[in-house]
């Protein structure tokens, strides 16, 4: 197994802070226990602990409630790391909050330095080209300036559209393998996929597709169990983490961790 896009040997998360409870989120549904979260993060990053990864888990941060979303703070190639500009005012700030441990790993941290704004929630690296939709967090200037950052090492970026209503891009699908990509009806049906194997999320298991392909596991997300299935006949080998505090705040598998392998790994 050689996939740049799935294999990686460094993973970052951030612990949930008390603050969660004043996270951002769509529609109100009710607070997140702090200590639930706690533990479903202690899960999660047991499972990417369990495929050989080394998973730093850096400390709570108060003064960003949303910051144990880390995902939307960066973006780590093989090659190179980039901060993000987050498009929610109150998480603008996270951005330079991952630059001290990027840095450790990375010779050079870059940094989107705007006017536009980029997450990192809305860009799915696969093997040939980076897919980034454009949403409420997006916006055409914020993933310009990234395919200006990352053109240097030959990447192909692709602007697409978060389906109206959905927070991110990744919120509605995950990459499987080299070919194929998880994802929901209502994403896969603008035909953004075409030349890529689409697997499909049962009709009412949309929150489902936040998931992750993270060496040899696909982390699920629990409680969503045609989607389970389709993925186990399919081959894949599931790992499923209950997500029911960060769901509550519109929050997946992907958003907890930064994912990749540093050039000097
Ligand atoms: C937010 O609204 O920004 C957070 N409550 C959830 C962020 C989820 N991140 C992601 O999908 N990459």
């Amino acid at each position: 197994m050689s996939a740049r896009s799935y294999t990686f040997t460094h993973a970052v998360t951030r612990k949930p802070s008390a603050s969660i409870t004043e996270g951002l989120r769509a529609v109100d549904i009710g607070t997140p226990s702090l200590e639930l979260f706690q533990q479903h993060h202690a899960d999660y990053v047991a499972a990417l602990k369990s495929t050989g990864a080394k998973v730093t888990v850096l400390g709570a941060l108060d003064e960003f409630p949303d910051s144990t979303f880390i995902e939307d703070a960066a973006l780590c190639l093989p090659e190179v790391a980039i901060t993000m500009r987050p498009g929610a005012p109150s998480r603008l700030g996270e951005a330079e909050t991952v630059r001290q441990v990027l840095s450790e790993l990375y010779p050079e941290v870059l940094a989107i330095e705007g006017p536009g704004f980029i997450d990192g929630g809305d860009i799915l690296v696969t093997e040939r080209e980076i897919l980034i939709g454009t949403s409420a967090r997006t916006d055409s200037a914020g993933i310009n300036e990234l395919r200006g950052k990352v053109a240097p090492w030959g990447y192909k970026v692709r602007e697409l559209q978060t389906p109206e209503g959905v927070l991110h891009f990744k919120t509605d699908c995950s990459l499987l393998d080299e070919d194929t990509i998880l994802s929901t009806m209502r994403l896969a049906e603008s035909g953004c996929f075409e030349g890529y194997k689409v697997v499909l999320i049962p009709e009412g298991e949309e929150a489902g597709a936040n998931a992750i392909r993270f060496n040899n596991l696909v982390v699920l997300p629990d409680g969503f169990p045609k989607t389970e299935q389709l993925l186990r006949d399919a081959g894949y080998t599931i790992r499923k983490v209950a997500n029911t505090e960060a769901a509550k705040l519109d929050g997946g598998m992907s958003c907890l961790s930064l994912r990749f392998s540093p050039p000097a790994a």
